[in-house]
């Protein structure tokens, strides 16, 4: 299949209106982001929410409430993924909260990083636990990738059961304390990855495009979106994650390649 799966990234944890006016923030403003992005081709759409503030939660009320909105607004329905790193502030215990709502697929940190002058915690007993529930749930994990000793934690983690085959990967390249953005490094990456695994790319901030080249060109993934990168090009603000997701479109169509609908994502995922 020639089809490449386009995940969009609405939210996010660290992003502010101040950073871009372009932000959703309510549960409303999301569902409109997502049915934007699904007409421009994303199949897959990865969600964080905000409280009323506008501060980052993990609500599975609110999360509940922005999943029943794009469901009700976007067709196709896409692949809904919530995140399980919610932002560097939060306990591991919150951060479990938003599977309460069910969603399709959930990220899966599989490791502790750098993240800017912060630590982005992910010790091990808590993947584990993470792990395990979303197997009881059979919600898919998308295992979020920031170093290449993060992929190791996640073979062994599929050898011992935690995570089941085909697993899917998200390289996050360019994180302040994480792994460069290179083709070399997603070379790498790409020769570490266990058998009948699927990936996708996140090139952050000025990398977002770089990265989905080089995805598109070896094979794998994409995921574009406001969380990674608000700017359509140098100094324009995507007016919403729905023009990068066009943009992305235009890139994969000179590889070759369309973007997959939410059904062909879930057969390439799912490997039904
Ligand atoms: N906000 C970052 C600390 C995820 O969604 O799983 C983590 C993050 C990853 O956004
Ligand atoms: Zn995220």
């Amino acid at each position: 299949m020639n089809n490449v799966i386009i995940t969009a990234a609405l939210v996010g944890a660290e992003l502010t209106r101040k950073k871009t006016p372009y932000l959703p923030l309510t549960p409303d403003e999301i569902a409109d982001s997502a049915r934007l992005c699904v007409e421009a081709g994303a199949a897959v759409v990865h969600i964080h929410v905000r409280d009323t503030k506008g501060s980052p939660t993990n609500d599975p009320k609110i999360f509940r409430e922005v999943l029943k909105k794009i469901k009700q607004r976007c067709r196709p329905i896409p692949i809904v993924q919530f995140s399980t790193g919610g932002s560097v502030k939060d306990s591991f215990e919150s951060r479990m909260k938003p599977l309460e709502a069910n969603p399709d697929m959930a990220s899966l940190n599989a490791g502790s990083v750098n993240f800017g002058n912060e630590v982005f915690a992910n010790p091990l007993p808590f993947v584990k636990k993470l792990a395990l529930q979303l197997k009881k749930k059979k919600i898919k994990p998308e295992i979020e990738i920031y170093d290449l000793s993060h992929l190791e934690t996640a073979k062994q983690f599929l050898q011992e059961g935690f995570i089941e085959s085909p697993a899917h990967f998200q390289f996050v390249m360019g994180v302040k304390g994480g792994i460069e953005a290179t083709e070399e490094n997603l070379k790498l990456l790409i020769s570490r990855l266990p058998q009948k695994s699927t990936w996708t790319v996140a090139g952050i901030g000025r990398h977002q495009f770089p990265m989905v080249e080089l995805a598109l060109k070896w094979g794998g993934h994409i995921r574009v979106g406001l969380e990674d990168n608000i700017y359509l090009e140098k100094g324009v603000l995507a007016k919403g994650s729905y023009e990068l997701v066009a943009k992305a479109v235009e890139l994969a169509k000179h590889y070759g390649k369309n973007a997959a609908s939410s059904a062909e994502a879930k057969e390439i995922l799912w490997a039904v």
